[in-house]
């Protein structure tokens, strides 16, 4: 299975990413039966869908699992749902402030993961990994590239499985925050996102 594994790049008052940091520690890993393929996203309302969509299309995974940062999250959050709207509450990394605005204009209203979502949050629980299945991605940039990438996938009729995550702030981040924050440190969040890319191997129905 080639499979595309993606984080994002720091944004707003942060200077790392959850999911960069996640990235940087299983690239070059191995997984049984998995050819791993990463990269990081700029958090950029146009530069962050093209550069993984750009991905998809050379590449061309069996699946992809797209990562991000969710602070004040308590747990790793599978997301079930994408919806067609951008509406930030702070600008990206180019200085884009988005409000009330559809992703594309002639696209359905929402967009389900085809992940193993529920066997994945499964998984998490059974090895002691705080997860939840999550009905909002936000209407920032992570919910954009998770619509984008679905939208993409089913106009041109491509069979890859794809869906996105929440991670929660490293320990370090919530440290840097004024109000206490949830964290979850890099060892665990990493042991999950290993565990989700099992699910993919091992479980074929989608739910
Ligand atoms: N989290 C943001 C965008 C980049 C990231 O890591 C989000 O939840 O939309």
């Amino acid at each position: 299975m080639r499979l595309l594994l993606t984080g994002f790049e720091p944004f707003g008052k942060q200077d790392i990413n959850s999911s960069e940091q996640v990235i940087q520690q299983l690239e070059g890993k191995s997984f049984e039966g998995v050819e791993l393929f990463t990269a990081v996203l700029p958090v950029d309302r146009f530069d962050g869908p093209d550069k993984l969509l750009r991905k998809i299309m050379n590449i061309q995974p069996d699946a992809v699992i797209s990562l991000g940062q969710a602070g004040g999250r308590h747990a790793i959050s599978i997301e079930r749902v994408a919806v067609n709207l951008l509406d930030y509450r702070i600008p990206d990394n180019g200085g884009n402030l988005e409000t009330d605005k559809t992703i594309q204009v002639d696209g359905a209203d929402a967009y389900f993961s085809t992940l193993p979502t529920r066997s994945m949050v499964n998984s998490l629980l059974e090895n002691g990994i705080p997860a939840e299945l999550s009905l909002s991605a936000g209407a920032f940039l992570c919910n954009q590239v998770m619509y984008e990438m679905l939208h993409h996938l089913k106009t041109f009729k491509q069979p890859t499985k794809a869906g996105f995550i929440h991670l929660p702030f490293l320990p370090e981040q919530a440290a840097s925050e004024t109000a206490v924050r949830p964290s979850m440190n890099l060892e665990t969040q990493c042991k999950g996102i290993e565990l989700c890319i099992q699910q993919l191997s091992t479980v074929k129905a989608v739910g």
